[in-house]
């Protein structure tokens, strides 16, 4: 397809065409990628969408509070919502895409929804990066509610900060057990803590838990955009405190447009993007001189040195 060919696909908000930018997106390909990014800068920068980016520890709901959440967004006609999923355990990913695919039956049958988990691929790196031009496809094509998952064990939850607007921590009652499956810094992050599965039995245990996680974020320092995290409890299966989720994010992105933050926070996404993407560029020129390190070391010459003349 040629840009204009996708360009006009997208415009006309046509899934199969997005799916096809997407792929592009994800290729590992220089020609296909910069097509892709042609398309891309072609849109611009739409200011206007949500990203609420989920994370948490494996099985806790995730993908089935994304399925209840989306169904309840999508009473408003003038939301489209993608979701998108980043799944670092590459070898999982194709039993969470099945999953995902029952879990989400409303959102993978309904008009307004698209759902895309990111390829893996080979290169771990580049995957909320995919993730996030995936994100970029999605937004131009009028999509403008974004809602992405990624599992909250190794690198994925930080990145998945630096995609989204606000970010959402899901967990299961258990307290300290569960606290301590997780990393603390996550918890920093988190704008919103959900305590997920508080229905049958584990209800009252829940609400205790919810108050753990309150307890403990009353003693962290004070985020620099003045939004004290919110802690809530809610059963994704049966479809109770969505509601209240959403209530508490949108106050959060009301807030945050009010006081400019919304703004300054993507602008320092983008830096953070700059540089990863520097990095990743110098990584592949490393990768591209092997021989000439494995030489230049050969001959005596210092790491140092070798360096340089690589590097410039
Ligand atoms: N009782 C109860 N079970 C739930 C609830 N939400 C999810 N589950 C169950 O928990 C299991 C995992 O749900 P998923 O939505 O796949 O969880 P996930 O966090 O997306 O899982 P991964 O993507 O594999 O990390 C499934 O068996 C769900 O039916 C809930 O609110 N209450
Ligand atoms: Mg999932």
């Amino acid at each position: 397809m040629t840009k204009e060919e996708l360009v006009s696909g997208i415009t006309a908000g046509d899934t199969r065409t997005l799916s096809k930018a997407i792929t592009l997106a994800e290729s590992s390909l220089p020609e296909k990628r910069n097509l892709a990014l042609e398309v891309i800068a072609h849109f611009g920068p739409q200011n206007d969408t949500f990203r609420i980016g989920i994370t948490g520890t494996p099985g806790a709901g995730k993908s089935t509070f994304i399925e209840s959440l989306g169904k309840y967004i999508l009473q408003d006609p003038l939301r489209k919502i993608a979701v998108l999923s980043v799944d670092p355990s590459s070898g999982k990913t194709h039993g969470s895409i099945l999953g995902d695919k029952t879990r989400m039956n409303y959102l993978s049958s309904h008009e307004r929804a698209y759902i895309r988990p990111t390829a893996s691929g080979a290169q771990l790196g580049g995957l909320a990066q995919n993730t996030r031009l995936a994100m970029l496809l999605c937004e131009a094509a009028g999509y403008n509610t974004i809602l992405i998952e990624s599992v909250g064990v190794g690198q994925g939850e930080t990145e998945i900060s630096q995609l989204s607007d606000v970010f959402t921590l899901v967990l299961n009652p258990g307290g300290g057990d569960e606290l301590q499956g997780i990393k603390r810094g996550i918890m920093e992050m988190a704008d919103v803590i959900v305590v997920n599965k508080a229905d049958g039995d584990a209800e009252r245990q829940a609400s205790l838990t919810a108050k753990e996680y309150s307890m403990a974020l009353h003693l962290m320092p004070e985020n620099e955009n003045k939004w004290v995290p919110k802690v809530i409890t809610a059963s994704a299966l049966h479809e109770k405190g969505i509601a209240i989720f959403w209530d508490k994010v949108t106050e959060f992105d009301a807030t945050m447009i009010e006081n400019l933050w919304k703004s300054k926070n993507r602008q320092a996404q983008m830096y953070y993007w700059t540089q990863k993407t520097i990095q990743d560029l110098l990584l592949a020129k490393i990768e591209n001189h092997q021989s000439q390190i494995t030489k230049g070391l050969a001959e005596g010459k210092l790491p140092e040195v070798v360096a340089r003349e690589i590097v410039g």
